[in-house]
Order: structure tokens, then C-alpha cells, then sequence
């Protein structure tokens, strides 16, 4: 047995646990205490794709769909009022989460790419004509990408791209020069998914602004991570995912810009969205219940909800003070193992993210053998096709951090890797 191996085997103790105030949070999420196969404890790093979830939000499902389950806005009894307080609860609290002016600022979609493809389709159908320029970035993610794809076919609309460096950050002189060709709206991630630079925003709008352009972020990957004041970046549009911040799968956030949202028109229509309905017409209700058409995902907002009194009691500064810690020393240990790049290695504004390739190897191999070792990573493109065709690669294997993770998570990570190593000669 080799070094790598019995490091494998032996029994992981957790001597560095993820403290926040003191108290360790890795109990705080059941299924990080599960094993994947007997003897194989999993290490969860994944958590780009989507997180795990603390058990105060599992309990607050439970105790929604057992006690408090009823539809909302439109019932005269005892559970449809606690339902639908319990929904605009949750609402009132993303809004303070990120800083908005107004809950009603906050709309209910199912996820970001939802929330994106609802700029495209009511802002974008209504604001946008032939010839108008939408500046993007070569580092978004495919759903803040393909929305303005489909609609630039339909409306014969032109596509720019910031370029990105290939040290993996935007290169702000070309979006400066891309700016003279004044673009309607300017939309970029806020953390890539891929390099993990978290992109200077605030500079982006500010600029953006200076030519009249409307703007969007893409906070998919920062609002989980650290604290974002929406109202302090200026945004226009921002959307995100309530699964990637500890709460469930089925819920995404849209914020905008009151004058913005109030001009828009609806996105989708059905109940809910709507104040007055003849056979042939309809007067929209007020925001944000105008976007929220249908039954909306109530116990996935009460769960968000749950999410984010949980992420807030943590602290979002001591959350990315630990990711940070996390990063750092995950770049430190993967750069002991020979033929192994990192992508956006040297980016100084970095989160939790580090894609690699290792030499000879397939991104899907080394996945695979880190799996068996209860490893999780995710292994493709990420979404992000282009910015992976930038660097003239076809995939990564991508190792993705969250505030339960730990410093021996990535000991167990580098350990793995060795084994890709023997594995592979
Ligand atoms: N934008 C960014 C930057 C993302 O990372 C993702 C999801 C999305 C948008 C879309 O979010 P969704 O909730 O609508 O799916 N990113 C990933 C990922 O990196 N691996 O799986 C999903």
C-alpha cells in the first residue's frame, strides 16, 4: 500500500472543521456526514452546480408542507393567510439579504436562468430594435448567453463580448473600446462559475450607465458567496438561484429597477399576474405579483427564506473570509501535483472555484476516480463552452467550495488526485 493509499483509508477526522462564531457548520448539513459507499465518507465539492442544505431549511419544508401548506393571495382561511405571509416573509428577507430598496423590487421566478430569460423576453422584446447592441462577456455562463442569443436572431440585434485575458479576467480596456459602440444593455457574471474572478461590477455599471446603457448581473455565483448590496452596485437587473445559497432547488430571484419593472410588460400570463379579466383583456396587477404568474414556488421561498436567515446569522463577510482561506490553500496544494493547470490560477479577486486540467488525462476520468474515493467534482464545460474554447480546451475537472467545506476536504482532494495520478502512470 502507498503512501496515497493509506492516507485514503484511513478514517477522515475532520481536525479542521469550518467554524463560524465558534460553532463547527459541517453538522449543520446532513448530507455531509453520509458516506457514498461503505467506508467511503463523501467530500462535497460541487457546491457551483448547486449546495447542500442546512438542516434548518430541510425542517422548515417539513414544517411548511406539514402544518402551514396552502395556496396564496387568494384564500379567506387560517393556512392560506400563514402560507402567504410565510411567502412574503421570505421575500421581504431577500430583499434586505441583497439590499434592495423594496421587496416588491423582488420577483419569484424558478431560477436564474428564468429570471434572465425573462429580461430578454418582456425588457428586451419591448426596449430592443434592429441594429441595437447587447454587451456581454466571453465568461458567461449559457444562460446569460443563449436568452440574448435567441433574441438577437428574432430582432436582428448585434452581440459583443468583453474579452477575457488569459490570466482569466475581463480585459476592462477592451470592454471600454466595446462601449463606444454603445450597447443597450450590458449584462456580465458577477463570479465566474468556471475561474472563479469575481468581475469588478461596480466599475462595469458605473461605466455602463456613463453610455445609457441598462445593466444586469448575472449574481448567481457571488450572492451565495459574499455580501452583494444591489443598491450600493447601482444594478439595473440582478438574478439569481435560491439553490446555490443553501435553499432548495425550484426557486430564482429577480431584482430590478423599480421605473424598469413597472414598464415592462408581463412575462407570462395566467393567474396570480392579473387585477381585472375580461374574455378579451386584462389589467396586470401591481409588482412584483405582475411577473409571478400561476402558483408560484411557496414552500421553496419559505425555504429560501429559512436559507438566508441561516447564511445572515453566519455573516456573508465571514463566509467569504473562509472561502478565501479555502481557495488559497486548495491553489497552494494543487500546485504540488505535477502536469495539473488551474485555470485563472493568478486572478486576484478569486472565489471559491478551481477548474483543472491534469496532463493526459480527461477531465470525465479524473471525475470518475475521485468519485470512487467519494470525491465529488464536476468534470465538462461548466455551461460556459465559449470561455472554455478561449483557452482551446474542451473540458475541466472543477472542484467548487462552499462554507461547509474544510481545509482536510481539500487534503482528501489532493490525496485523490495522487491516485488519478497512479491510476494513469
Ligand atoms: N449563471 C451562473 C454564473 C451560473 O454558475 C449558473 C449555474 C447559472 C447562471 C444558472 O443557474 P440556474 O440555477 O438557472 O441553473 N451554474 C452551474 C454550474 O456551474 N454547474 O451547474 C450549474
Amino acid at each position: 500500500m502507498n503512501q496515497t493509499q493509506e492516507a485514503l483509508e484511513r478514517k477522515v477526522k475532520r481536525d479542521r472543521p469550518a467554524y463560524f462564531n465558534g460553532q463547527s457548520v459541517e453538522e449543520d448539513f446532513p448530507a455531509l456526514s453520509r458516506e457514498v459507499r461503505p467506508g467511503v465518507p463523501l467530500v462535497y465539492l460541487d457546491s457551483a452546480a448547486t449546495s447542500q442544505k442546512p438542516e434548518v431549511v430541510l425542517e422548515t419544508l417539513d414544517t411548511f408542507y406539514r402544518k402551514h401548506n396552502a395556496n396564496i393571495h387568494r384564500g379567506i382561511h387560517v393556512l392560506a393567510e400563514e402560507a402567504t405571509a410565510a411567502y412574503e416573509s421570505a421575500r421581504e428577507k431577500v430583499a434586505a439579504f441583497i439590499n434592495a430598496p423594496s421587496s416588491e423590487q423582488i420577483v419569484f421566478t424558478g431560477n436564474t436562468t428564468e429570471s434572465i430569460n425573462l429580461i430578454a423576453q418582456t425588457w428586451g422584446r419591448v426596449n430592443l430594435k434592429p441594429g441595437d447592441r447587447i454587451l456581454l462577456s466571453e465568461m458567461e455562463h449559457h444562460s446569460n448567453l443563449i436568452p440574448w442569443q435567441l433574441l438577437a436572431s428574432e430582432r436582428d440585434l448585434e452581440l459583443d463580448f468583453i474579452p477575457v485575458t488569459p490570466q482569466g479576467t475581463l480585459d476592462m480596456d477592451g470592454f471600454k473600446k466595446l462601449l463606444q459602440n454603445e450597447p443597450k444593455l450590458v449584462g456580465i457574471t458577477h463570479m465566474s462559475n468556471v475561474l472563479g474572478t469575481i468581475n469588478p461590477v461596480k466599475e462595469i455599471i458605473r461605466e455602463a450607465k456613463g453610455v445609457g446603457a441598462v445593466t444586469l448581473v448575472d449574481a448567481a455565483q457571488s450572492v451565495p458567496h459574499f455580501a452583494v448590496d444591489v443598491s450600493s452596485l447601482k444594478a439595473d437587473f440582478m438574478a439569481f438561484s435560491g439553490h446555490k445559497m443553501c435553499g432548495p432547488s425550484g426557486i430564482g430571484i429577480l431584482y430590478g429597477r423599480r421605473d424598469l419593472l413597472e414598464e415592462m410588460p408581463p412575462f407570462m400570463g395566467g393567474g396570480e399576474m392579473i387585477k381585472k379579466v375580461e374574455l378579451r383583456s386584462f389589467t396586470v396587477n401591481d409588482l412584483p405579483h405582475k411577473f409571478e404568474a400561476g402558483t408560484p414556488p411557496i414552500a421553496e421561498a419559505v425555504g429560501l427564506g429559512a436559507a438566508v436567515d441561516y447564511l445572515s446569522e453566519l455573516g456573508m463577510d465571514d463566509v467569504a473570509a473562509h472561502e478565501k482561506e479555502l481557495i488559497t490553500y486548495a491553489l497552494d496544494r494543487l500546485d504540488e501535483v505535477e502536469g495539473l493547470t488551474v485555470f485563472g490560477r493568478e486572478v486576484e479577486k478569486k472565489g471559491g472555484v478551481a477548474s483543472f486540467t491534469m496532463e493526459g488525462i480527461h477531465p470525465h476520468d479524473v471525475a470518475q476516480i475521485l468519485d470512487h474515493h467519494g470525491i465529488a467534482v464536476r468534470a465538462g464545460h461548466h455551461c460556459a463552452q465559449p470561455l472554455h474554447d478561449k483557452f482551446g480546451i474542451s473540458a475541466t475537472a472543477r472542484a467548487s467550495f462552499y462554507l461547509y467545506n474544510t481545509l482536510d476536504d481539500i487534503d482528501r482532494l489532493v490525496e485523490g488526485l495522487y491516485q488519478v495520478k497512479d491510476i494513469f502512470g
